[in-house]
């Protein structure tokens, strides 16, 4: 398969309310979308990326950048026999991954309408639907935080993340635990912390945690396999785990006892199911993370978290946890036991509302 066109967006699309972790807030999602054209069909993606470097190295700026110049030459003249082509045809790319996973989870989608399959059979999905939770960002006080939670609980969710740093962690923790005993609950720190604060972060065992999330440095592995030695909760990796090399690297040096997969973080599906594999291997549980998405990127992230090996709960919430309208048709809703259900048509699934997709599009190549 050759790809005829291929036409990209930056759009704004703002949050219900401000999300906020322990280095940066953000109050829209300004994603740069990708649509393909072949054989008279389409595919989608997503890069979820922001306004600056704060998660990791890449912006809505830089994606444009590697898209129309490096990205996008290259795979255009390319065949394609299969959509894990895709991510072997930008190997030699350093870095970039969200850039590159937007038109890798494309190519999934378009070959999966080509093909009359749905992203979850193509990937090797073994569930119809997959347990989800959601992520809470910093609030401006506990009893705010105890009101943001008890909205999400009311509204079905079973599991539940805070946001943490250096001024709110071992107490907000503490009130969402002690009025909620049974809730399943874990805290992310993206990356605030060194290893002076173990102790520190040792207090937060006592609330029996899921995980505790990337605490120390977005690239360090090694801090944090010395950290999880005093820690009993098991450290989950996220930032700091950019593909299955560094998965690998992870597992051997005991850094953590989970990880979180983003499929958009590792540059697509294919290096997501690699580290998938990879972890239910060794015996560690993996869960779809989330880069608060369009229904686009959510689509990859639910089809990827059908996997047998997703045995945690994804931060892949419905579609009206984060805006008030969708760029799709087709929303994601919470289902009554706190999952979402997998998509079953061919591709991705998401049915992109065009008319809007263009009121919120504020540049545009092709
Ligand atoms: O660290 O998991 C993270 C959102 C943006 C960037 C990083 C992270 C997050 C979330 C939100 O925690 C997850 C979601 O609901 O999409
Ligand atoms: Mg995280």
């Amino acid at each position: 398969m050759r790809l005829e066109k291929i036409e990209l967006r930056r759009i704004v699309l703002p949050f219900l309310t401000p999300f906020e972790t322990s280095g940066w807030r953000e109050l829209a999602n300004h994603s740069v979308i990708v649509r393909l054209f072949a054989e008279g069909a389409e595919g989608w993606g997503e890069a979820p990326v922001s306004t600056g470097p704060w998660y990791n190295e890449e912006t809505y700026a830089t994606v444009w950048v590697m898209l129309r110049d490096i990205l996008i030459p290259l795979v255009l003249g390319a065949d394609l026999a299969q959509p894990e082509d895709v991510d072997a045809l930008f190997a030699r790319v350093r870095g970039n991954r969200m850039a590159r996973s937007a038109i890798e989870f494309a190519a999934w989608d378009l070959f999966g309408k080509l093909r009359g399959q749905s992203l979850s059979a193509m990937l090797g999905g073994t569930r119809a639907a997959v347990d989800v939770g959601v992520s809470v960002g910093v609030q401006p006080s506990i009893a705010a935080l105890l009101d943001v939670v008890g909205g999400y609980v009311q509204a079905g969710y079973r599991r539940v993340k805070l946001k943490i740093k250096p001024g709110w962690d071992i107490e907000p923790t503490r009130a969402v635990r002690e009025r909620w005993p049974d809730l399943r609950l874990q805290v992310d720190a993206n990356s605030i912390y060194t290893l002076a604060a173990a102790d520190h972060l040792a207090q937060l065992d006592a609330f029996d945690l899921l995980l505790i999330e990337q605490p120390l440095g977005h690239d360090d592995i090694f801090d944090h396999a010395k950290l999880q030695k005093r820690l009993r909760t098991p450290i989950c990796l996220d930032e700091s785990i950019v593909s299955p090399e560094h998965a690998r690297w992870a597992l051997e040096m005991g850094a953590c006892g989970v990880i979180n997969i983003k499929p958009s973080r590792v540059g697509g599906l294919a290096p997501a199911r690699q580290i998938h594999d990879m972890a239910q291997a060794a015996g560690v549980p993996v869960w779809c993370g989330g880069m608060l998405e369009t229904g686009i990127g959510r689509a990859a992230n639910v089809a990827l978290a059908s996997l047998p090996n997703f045995t945690l709960p994804g931060d892949i919430s419905a579609s009206n946890r984060y805006f008030a309208r969708d760029v799709v048709a087709n929303p994601f809703a919470l289902n009554a036991d706190s999952t979402l259900s997998v998509p079953t048509a061919p591709g991705c699934g998401a049915v992109v509302d065009l008319a809007y997709l263009d009121q919120i599009t504020v540049e545009r190549l092709m």
